[in-house]
């Protein structure tokens, strides 16, 4: 029998140029049929680099995947498209449209799809954009956590929830490394909207017995990573000058100093904490720490350049206050999930790196082609 599940993802079919034909047909696919018997998980921030490489951790493992969307005026499902694709072929894998600001939809949208897990990975991530929109970040990485939790209490349903926190909480740090005992200090609205996330989700936990996870998740990068964050400015930038499509690199603090490890490797951290017997919280890093310095020396040393001959420092680039040190200690991941960072600090600029090249290359045909 057909089954129209949702009209949520109806509607994104539609988006997609596909005619109501293919969605009627789509609705009857096999799998849809099985749908019941899939662990099903919600992911915030789909469209994102880590909803990315979530959704294609647990489309792996079996799961049926929904994704929830923004709403924009132009499409920006670049980083799933590949695992997206026609639903024909991927029926697991369904967008809804949602948004963290909007708690009724939250709630329809959880009490429709009925997940067993939920990432909450949505959020206004950039920290220094911040200071300039404090507002929209705390509403949507602080409430939105809050209205999101709000919707699973009251759907009655034993959903697994895992929260998206951040080292950015431990701000001005009082002790390195990192742990999950270390006091949090936050230095930027994000920051501060982080620290009320996690509170959240450790209260639910306790007052509500949801089976609920902070990840306290260093920063992680990829040849995903949006293009304003430090590493992929450095790595587009560096690749652009050594194919002569660019001549400078404005940065501001070089001194700051980060646990750089890969996106890859944290998103199956995420799911692990998910499996486990008890809800618990988990420092996830690789344990080094680096400057951004060092990052641009490796870089640029990596494409035989001579960074100081580029670098140039533009102090619209420094922060309010600034998080000097981060440095994590994820024994206890080890210890519980059998987790560690694979990917070290130096595979993953170059990881970066090659990737960023071959855009240059294809960008260099197309300012050759256009001369
Ligand atoms: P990202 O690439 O910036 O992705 C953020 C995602 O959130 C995007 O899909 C974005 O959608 C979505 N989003 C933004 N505002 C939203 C709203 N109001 N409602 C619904 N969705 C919204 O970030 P990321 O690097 O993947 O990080 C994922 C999560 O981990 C974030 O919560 C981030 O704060 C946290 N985190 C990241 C790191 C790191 O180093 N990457 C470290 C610690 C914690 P659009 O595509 O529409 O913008
Ligand atoms: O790459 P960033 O912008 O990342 P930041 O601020 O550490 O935040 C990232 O990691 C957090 C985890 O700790 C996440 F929660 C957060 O969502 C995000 O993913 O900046 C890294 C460092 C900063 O100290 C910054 O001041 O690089 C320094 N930096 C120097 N010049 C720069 C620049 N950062 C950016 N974005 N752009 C610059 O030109």
């Amino acid at each position: 029998m057909l089954r129209l599940k949702t009209t949520f993802d109806a509607g994104i079919y539609l988006e997609k140029k596909k005619s109501f034909v293919d969605y009627l047909q789509f609705c009857k696919s096999p799998v849809r049929e099985a749908g019941d018997v899939m662990r099903k998980a919600l992911i915030t921030g789909v469209t994102g680099q880590d909803g990315s490489y979530l959704a294609e951790l647990l489309l792996e493992k079996g799961y049926e995947v929904w994704g929830l969307m923004r709403r924009s005026s132009s499409f920006h499902t670049g980083r799933i498209d590949h695992i997206y694709k026609d639903p024909h072929e991927h029926p697991r894998l369904r967008l809804v449209y949602g948004d963290l600001t909007d708690g009724s939809n939250l709630s329809s949208v959880i009490n429709e799809i009925q997940p067993d897990e939920v990432y909450n990975l949505g959020a206004q991530s950039h920290v220094r954009v911040s200071f300039d929109i404090p507002i929209f970040t705390v509403n949507t990485d602080g409430l939105g956590t809050l209205r999101l939790l709000e919707a699973i209490r009251s759907s009655n349903r034993p959903v697994r929830f895992y929260q998206a926190s951040s080292s950015e909480m431990y701000g001005k740090v009082v002790e390195t490394p990192q742990t999950e005992k270390t006091p949090f200090h936050p230095r930027s609205p994000y920051g501060c909207a982080k620290v009320y996330a996690f509170w959240q989700t450790v209260n639910y936990r306790e007052a509500y017995n949801l089976f609920a996870c902070n990840g306290i998740m260093f920063n992680h990068e990829s040849p995903r990573r949006g293009e304003t964050f430090v590493t992929r400015k450095i790595t587009r930038a560096a690749a652009r000058i050594k194919l002569g499509l660019q001549d400078k690199l404005y940065l501001g603090n070089l001194d700051a100093r980060r646990d750089w490890g890969f996106a890859g490797d944290y998103v199956e951290a995420m799911r692990l904490m998910l499996q486990q017997d008890e809800p618990d919280d988990y420092v996830i890093a690789t344990g080094e720490s680096h400057s951004v310095r060092e990052f641009v020396e490796e870089v640029f040393g990596y494409l035989d350049l001579k960074w100081a001959d580029y670098v140039e420092i533009d102090p619209r680039y420094f922060r309010p206050s600034e998080v000097d040190l981060l440095q994590g200690d994820a024994s206890k991941a080890k210890r519980v999930l059998g987790w560690e960072a694979k990917v070290g600090f130096r595979e993953l600029a170059r990881m970066i790196t090659d990737a960023d090249m071959k855009i240059a290359r294809r960008e260099k045909i197309i300012e050759e082609q256009g001369a």
